[in-house]
């Protein structure tokens, strides 16, 4: 073992923390998915290693890759470490969730290949208890309708972190307008690109700054149209 070999077991929180957003700017999975089974070994809650370690170490990347001092494939394994380290919170964020609240079909809009926000709102709303049918990315607005017509949701969720891709979901929205069956769902928005205003404009019911949010928002909106239907 080299002498500089940094153990991170015998790290305190603090410094295991700052070590994991280092590890993920390196792309080195295996540490990742070790100071993750640790800091839930310490009795960390799932959502607090997901945001503090992963999600915080993911928007140092994403700086870095903006300002061009990380490129494609540094990112690349970067998104597969966090990968690693959120296949082993998956688990255990949908074991603290709560009784079935309806059923959501997501999606990444078509031309974008960017998943990782989100896989992470379909863990964290089948954590809420929510069944989740998820399409992956790219999708055309002929494969979004084909899921909700199969799939017959309360939600579609749609994912766009492109500003050239962003767009396409007001093309989805549209289409479903056209064929009269906009009313039947509730349409969230999120990616980082977006905003509320831009959630608005395409017709969406809302725009979900995160996970928690989409979580949230999603609550309270199947309870709404739950409630109009019985009233
Ligand atoms: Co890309 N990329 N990327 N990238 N990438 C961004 C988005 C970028 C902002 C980086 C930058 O310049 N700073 C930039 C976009 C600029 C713009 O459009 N204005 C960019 C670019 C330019 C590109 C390429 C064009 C680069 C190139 O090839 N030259 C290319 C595009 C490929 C394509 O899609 N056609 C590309 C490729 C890639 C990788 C493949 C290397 C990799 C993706 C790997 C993967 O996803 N499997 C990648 C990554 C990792 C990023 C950054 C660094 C990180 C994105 C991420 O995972 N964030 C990103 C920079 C950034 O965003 N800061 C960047 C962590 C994640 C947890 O957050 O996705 O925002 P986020 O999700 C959040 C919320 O937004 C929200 O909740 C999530 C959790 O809290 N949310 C939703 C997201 N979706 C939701 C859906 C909902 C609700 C909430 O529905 C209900």
């Amino acid at each position: 073992m080299a002498d500089d070999e940094i153990i991170l077991s015998e790290l305190s929180d603090d410094e295991l923390v700052l070590q994991m957003h280092d590890d993920l700017y390196d792309g080195l999975k295996e540490e990742i998915e070790d100071g993750v089974n640790i800091l839930i070994e310490r009795g960390w809650a799932p959502y607090d290693v997901l945001t503090k370690a992963l999600v915080a170490g993911m928007t140092i990347v994403g700086a870095d890759f903006r300002d061009g001092i990380l490129f494609v494939p540094e990112v690349l394994l970067a998104a597969n470490a966090m990968k690693g380290g959120m296949a082993i919170l998956k688990p255990l964020l949908i074991a603290t969730g709560a009784p079935r609240m309806g059923k959501m079909v997501i999606g990444t809009v078509k031309g974008d290949i960017h998943d990782i926000g989100k896989n992470l709102v379909g863990m964290m709303m089948e954590g809420a208890g929510f069944e989740v049918k998820d399409l992956g990315i790219n999708n055309s607005v002929e494969k979004y309708l084909e899921a909700l017509e199969a799939e017959q949701p309360d939600i579609l969720g749609m994912s766009a972190l492109l500003t050239t891709t962003m767009p396409y979901m007001k093309v989805v929205i549209d289409t479903m307008k056209e064929k009269g069956m906009r009313e039947e769902f509730i349409i969230l928005v999120g990616g980082a690109p977006l905003n509320e205003e831009f959630g608005k404009a395409i017709g969406a019911d809302a725009y979900c700054r995160d996970a928690a949010v989409a979580v949230e928002t999603a609550k309270a909106l199947v309870l709404r149209k739950h409630n109009a239907l019985r009233a």
